[in-house]
């Protein structure tokens, strides 16, 4: 979704720059005879130079430059990303870039003016002073790249109808959202399997409507919430139209409707809310029973079932 820059390793930036920095060099100190060759040999330093930094100069300006601003983001993504990191990180990282870049820049012009001048030191000095330079920009290039792979990661979102499917752990989203949009999403017998928000679509009557499949929440209060529900709550804030709630029968029933009208109160003012009592197929039937006097008219499906999945949704648009 976003086409972001390479990001070179310390070792990747050096051993690039250097190398090129040789063979620009290597290209001038051909011929090695007469007076020729002293001047031969400034040419070779003074391209050896100017090389390297042209590289340098370059790989961390295309970063800068391609790399989205924090502030460039949208709304969600800068949320999301606050989930994950700290922002000031973020920004101390872009802006290490820039100061280095600068830094070898000057570097730069003082070892061609030494040169000119026949320092003798001027090559070996910017040389040794530029890799200190790369060496101390190193966690951030590293921070970058961890960067990068988050923002690799974030779902496409798109500018759609949105309906989320939230509820606890192993409540049955996944497959829930698998049937339904038939994406290939991971589910498992075990609680916690997604770890992060998933987008599906599916049409009806030629609209597209996006679906969202978000990680389990737990009953408590939103402070203590770690970041993987963090990013659930963050989906249905900035994301949801309608919201479908599915509960687990064979799980405890509590907690779960505790956790339903904390999301009840907290989100009545956007968004729809519909319950569903999913594994219908495996519940015992006293608690099904149970459960439907205790919510209002919830649906009655088994996520297994396609069928069900698509009835529902067609039953949400009404
Ligand atoms: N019998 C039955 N099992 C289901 C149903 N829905 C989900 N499951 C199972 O419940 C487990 C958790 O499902 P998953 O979709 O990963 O739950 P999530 O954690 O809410 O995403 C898996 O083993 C599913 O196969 C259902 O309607 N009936
Ligand atoms: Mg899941």
């Amino acid at each position: 979704m976003f086409s972001l820059p390479h990001i070179p390793s310390e070792k990747e930036l050096i051993d690039k720059s250097f190398s090129r920095g040789s063979k620009s060099a290597g290209r001038v100190k051909s011929s090695r005879t007469g007076a020729q060759r002293e001047l031969q040999l400034r040419n070779a330093d003074l391209a050896r130079v100017q090389s390297t930094a042209a590289v340098i100069k370059s790989d961390l300006t295309r970063v800068v430059k391609n790399f989205p601003s924090y502030e460039q983001l949208p709304e969600f993504y800068q949320r999301l990303l606050d989930i994950r990191i700290d922002k000031n990180r973020y920004k101390k990282s872009l802006g290490a870039m820039k100061w280095c870049s600068d830094r070898v820049a000057g570097l730069e012009r003082d070892a061609l003016r030494g040169i000119r001048t026949g320092d003798k030191n001027s090559t070996r000095e910017f040389l040794g002073r530029t890799a200190s330079m790369i060496h101390r920009i190193s966690s951030e290039l590293t921070q970058l790249i961890e960067i990068k792979q988050i923002l690799r990661e974030f779902p496409s979102v798109e500018d759609l109808p949105t309906i989320v499917i939230a509820g606890y752990p192993n409540a049955g989203k996944s497959t829930f959202m698998k049937n339904l949009t038939g994406s290939r999403v991971k589910i498992a017998t075990y609680p916690f399997t997604t770890q992060r928000i998933l987008i599906g679509h599916t049409k009806l009557r030629y609209q597209r409507y996006q679906i969202i499949d978000s990680p389990g929440l737990l009953d408590r209060s939103m402070s203590e919430r770690n970041k993987i529900e963090q990013q659930a709550i963050l989906a249905i804030r900035e994301l949801a139209d309608t919201i479908i709630f599915l509960i687990d029968p064979c799980n405890e029933m509590e907690p779960q409707l505790n956790l339903l009208k904390e999301i009840r109160e907290e989100f009545k003012f956007k968004q729809r809310i519909f319950v569903a009592i999913n594994k219908t197929d495996i519940a015992e039937k006293e608690i099904v029973r149970e459960l439907k006097k205790r919510l209002k008219n919830p649906l009655e499906i088994s996520a297994l079932n396609k069928e069900d999945c698509d009835e529902t949704f067609r039953n949400i648009l009404g």
